[in-house]
C-alpha cells in the first residue's frame, strides 16, 4: 500500500519537459553546437522539449547545419528560423563542412532538407507561431548569440512574449563587471533593448562562467565515437586545429535553462542590467530587479563540467 502510494505520487509529480526555444549564432564558435547537443540529450531524457531553433548568424549554412543536427537526433521537424539582414555573415567551416559533406553515392553524410538558409522561414515569424501555441508562462528561451531576433520579437509581439515566456537564459555579458562580450557587442542596441525591457526574468551566464570550465578536446575523440559520423564532433574538428579545449559558454546557458534547480550554479542577487555604448553589461543590484547572473562555486565546478560533457556526448 505504501509503495503504491509512493509510486502514484511520483507519477503525478513527474515534471513536464521544459519547453525550450534555442536562439543561436551557430557557426561563430563551437559551443553553440555542443549546447544544441545537450538540449537534444535532455529531450531524450524527457526533461526538455525543443520547440524551435532560431538563428542570428546570417550565413547560408547555419540553418542547414542545425537541420543536420536535429535530423541526426531523430527530430527533423523542429522548426528552424533564420535572421534576415543579420550579423556575422562570414563563412564558417564548422557548419559548412558537415552540411555539405557527401557519401560516395552523392547522398549527404548528415541528411537534412534545408540546403540553404534562404529556404528557411524568418526567425521572428517562427518565434511568433511557436509561442502562440504554448501555454502561458511555459517557455524558456535559451539565447546563446546576439539579441537580434529576440529584440525584433519584443518589438513585434510584446504581449505574446509577456504571456508565454517564463525564463530567459542568456549566454551574454561579463559579471559582475568585465570587458564587452562578443554576443553583446555584436548587436548592442538589440542587447540593450532585450536586457532592459524583456518582461520575464533573465539569468545570464557571463563570459567568466564558460571560461572557467573548458570542454576537453580529447573527449570529442573518445566520447562521440559511439557513431562513425557525428555532426557535432565534425563541427568541433573543423572549428580549430585539433586537439584543443574550448570554453563551455553556451553549454552552461542550455544546462541552466533545463536543470536550473540541480545545484550546478548559484545565483547572484537580483538587479538590473544595462548595456553601455561599448557593449559592457552593467549590473546594478535592485531588490525588485528580475536579472541575475550565474555564479560557479569552486566546489561544484568538476561536477558541472562532467554533466556538460556527458550530456553533450550522450548517444541518441
Ligand atoms: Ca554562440
Amino acid at each position: 500500500m505504501l509503495l503504491c502510494a509512493a509510486l502514484a505520487c511520483a507519477a503525478v509529480s513527474a515534471a513536464e519537459p521544459v519547453r525550450v526555444i534555442f536562439d543561436t549564432d551557430i557557426g561563430n564558435d563551437v559551443d553553440d553546437a555542443l549546447a544544441l547537443a545537450i538540449l537534444h540529450a535532455l529531450e531524450s531524457r524527457a526533461e526538455a522539449k525543443i520547440l524551435a531553433v532560431t538563428i542570428t548568424k546570417d550565413n547560408q549554412y547555419a540553418a542547414p547545419f542545425i537541420d543536420c543536427v536535429d535530423t541526426f537526433y531523430g527530430r527533423p521537424d523542429i522548426p528552424i528560423g533564420v535572421v534576415k539582414n543579420g550579423k556575422t555573415p562570414e563563412d564558417s567551416a564548422m557548419i559548412r563542412v558537415p552540411a555539405t559533406r557527401r557519401n560516395a553515392d552523392g547522398s549527404f553524410v548528415y541528411p537534412h532538407r534545408i540546403t540553404d538558409g534562404a529556404q528557411a522561414s524568418d526567425a521572428v515569424s517562427v518565434l511568433r507561431s511557436v509561442l502562440e501555441k504554448q501555454p502561458d508562462a511555459s517557455v524558456v528561451i535559451v539565447q546563446v548569440g546576439f539579441s537580434t531576433n529576440l529584440a525584433r520579437l519584443l518589438d513585434a509581439a510584446p504581449d505574446l512574449v509577456a504571456h508565454k515566456v517564463r525564463l530567459f537564459s542568456a549566454m551574454a555579458g561579463a559579471f559582475p563587471t568585465g570587458n564587452p562580450e562578443f554576443n553583446v557587442k555584436t548587436d548592442i542596441p538589440a542587447a540593450r533593448r532585450v536586457f532592459r525591457d524583456w518582461p520575464s526574468p533573465i539569468v545570464f551566464s557571463g563570459f567568466e562562467i564558460g571560461q572557467a570550465m573548458l570542454f576537453p578536446g580529447v573527449n570529442i575523440e573518445h566520447d562521440f565515437a559511439w557513431v562513425a559520423n557525428h555532426p557535432v564532433a565534425e563541427a568541433y574538428r573543423n572549428y580549430m586545429k585539433m586537439p584543443y579545449d574550448r570554453p563551455t559558454w553556451d553549454l552552461t546557458a542550455a544546462l541552466y535553462a533545463v536543470r536550473g534547480d540541480r545545484g550546478y550554479f548559484s545565483l547572484s542577487e537580483p538587479g538590473t542590467v544595462d548595456v553601455d555604448d561599448e557593449g559592457r553589461t552593467v549590473f546594478k543590484p535592485d531588490a525588485k530587479g528580475t536579472r541575475r547572473y550565474l555564479i560557479l562555486d569552486a566546489a561544484w565546478k568538476a561536477r558541472t563540467l562532467e554533466a556538460l560533457i556527458l550530456l553533450a556526448s550522450q548517444p541518441r
